[in-house]
């Protein structure tokens, strides 16, 4: 088969030739069943019988990858899609730095990889099941169409590791297989394995700020086992990352709507009173801030430990590396090299050298932190253009942190050590009251009229693969 083109007609699209991999071929059509009951179950709830205008990935060319068309998602064809082997392709950092990249997995690695990949596999569902409810309050048609997008898209991704699991790690990988399908977000029992992915996603505002900031977690994990020395792991991030940079659109779009939305409404009404603003029905900036303010800190959490010797092997191993480790110049080793980390020092925080290899969490957190700020000062730019003095800013990364040595203390978001006392009294300024929360939901209500959107945010530029404003992107059945 072509690498490239995939086959359409076959039950499990692939470029992995699977007719030819009897074993793989089986234990995925074991697995396919009770991932339909899944989604069944946990996957966009009232729309599972509705056509939605959905692409689908028809092949790895980077020029052309996608057809668009009207799906039922439970019939959504989630195929297996890796990108195409690279001739000659050397493992490009750690103790095996110049050697043939891995077909397969050398045995010393195996459990390292598997936590990995199954780490990696365990968000995949967890977003969807965070957004289950979405569909029922969308702002319109294009946004519902988008967060179906995103989750069959989420659905690809686990269907992603599970055929790594299946195809490299036998019977355990079945079995780590079958679990990705038992876990649940925010399941007391059975929970996601990392903490943002156990977190509710009741509202828009929450989904597009998960889509700009978790799902850029999901960016800079993937970019970063992009580079691993086991190709195949390698491949399919590759291609997961042509996925991933919808999702992180869809996020940046959204809230850059709602503040456009926003400002809009300022400037007609000559105000910046929060209780006026809302009456108008939309979202005053300061709310805004403090859903930036949860959604970033809960991500800072993703990347682990800032001090971690879990990362210092997973990267001397070959199994992870940095992000756009090939254009880094140094030795790819990281001998005797240092990176700045944070800790509290007489209630302040102070910065210390850390070892580079055990820094490497820190260091992504960082490449993200630059990454996302880009995004942030596009959303400054709408209020720039209305003449309003008021910015949006991230955090400092220290703020409300749940994982590392910073979660002993309570930070404020510009990085002061505060006492419990402040914290307190300040809590409902920095991130979402339940006021706030009551506010954003109260103006969830569905808009299904092809062309028309809820006051609180403002239409697209333009629409999916090119359709018209009007364009129906959803069809009820
Ligand atoms: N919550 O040594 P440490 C995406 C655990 S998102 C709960 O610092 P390490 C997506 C940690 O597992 C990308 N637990 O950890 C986005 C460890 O547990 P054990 C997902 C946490 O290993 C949107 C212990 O604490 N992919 O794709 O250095 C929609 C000690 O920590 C958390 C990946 O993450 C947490 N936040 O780093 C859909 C890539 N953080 O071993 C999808 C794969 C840490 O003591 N994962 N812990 O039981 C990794 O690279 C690493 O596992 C981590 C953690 C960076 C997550
Ligand atoms: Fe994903
Ligand atoms: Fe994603």
């Amino acid at each position: 088969m072509d690498i490239i083109n995939v086959d359409y007609r076959e039950k499990i699209p692939n470029n992995v030739n699977l007719t030819e991999d009897r074993r793989v071929l089986k234990a995925l059509e074991g697995w396919h069943p009770g991932y339909l009951d899944w989604w069944r179950d946990m996957g966009p709830e009232g729309f599972q019988e509705s056509l939605v205008y959905l692409r689908t990935a028809v092949s790895v060319d980077p020029k052309g990858w996608a057809k668009f068309d009207y799906v039922k998602m439970p019939e959504y064809r989630w195929g297996i899609l890796l990108a195409p082997q690279e001739e000659g392709r050397t493992i490009p950092f750690g103790r095996h730095y110049g050697e043939p990249a891995w077909q397969d997995i050398p045995g010393e690695y195996r459990a390292m990889l598997r936590r990995l990949v199954v780490i990696q596999g365990d968000t995949e569902p967890a977003s969807v099941e965070q957004q289950r409810h979405l569909g029922k309050t969308a702002p319109s048609l294009y946004d519902m169409r988008n967060v179906f997008q995103v989750n069959v898209e989420e659905g690809r991704h686990l269907w992603a590791m599970v055929y790594i699991l299946q195809k490299y790690f036998g019977r355990d990988g079945r079995e780590e297989a079958g679990e990705l399908l038992q876990r649940r977000s925010g399941s007391a029992d059975k929970p996601r394995m990392l903490g943002a992915f156990n977190e509710a996603t009741p509202d828009w505002l929450s989904f597009f700020m998960f889509t700009f900031f978790t799902d850029r977690d999901g960016k800079m994990q993937l970019e970063s086992l992009a580079q691993s020395g086991f190709d195949p792991l390698s491949r399919t991030c590759r291609f997961m990352l042509t996925e991933e940079a919808h999702h992180m659109f869809v996020g940046e779009s959204g809230i850059g709507r709602i503040v456009q939305r926003t400002c809009e409404a300022m400037t007609a009404g000559k105000t910046d009173d929060v209780a006026q603003l809302r009456a108008q029905g939309v979202i005053d900036l300061p709310t805004i801030q403090r859903y930036l303010n949860f959604h970033f800190s809960v991500t800072m959490d993703l990347f682990g430990s800032d001090v971690s010797s879990n990362a210092a092997t997973f990267y001397t191993s070959g199994l992870k590396g940095r992000f756009d480790e090939t254009k880094i110049d140094d030795d790819h080793l990281l001998a005797g090299a240092t990176y700045p980390v944070l800790e509290i020092r007489d209630d302040r925080l102070a910065t210390s050298q850390a070892p580079a290899l055990n820094a490497l969490n820190e260091k992504l957190r960082d490449d993200f932190i630059r990454d996302a700020a880009a995004g942030i000062e596009r959303w400054n730019k709408v209020i720039e253009k209305h003449g309003i003095p008021f910015r949006l800013k991230a955090p400092h990364k220290a703020f409300h942190r749940r994982i590392g040595p910073l979660a002993a203390a309570q930070i404020a978001p510009d990085g002061t050590v505060v006492s419990p006392a402040e914290w307190a009294a300040n809590a409902d300024r920095w991130l979402p009251s339940t006021d706030d929360q009551a506010f954003v939901a109260s103006l969830m209500g569905r808009v299904v009229e092809p062309g028309k959107f809820a006051n609180w945010i403002a239409p697209p530029s333009r629409g999916v693969d090119n359709k018209p404003a009007d364009f129906e992107y959803v069809r009820f059945a």
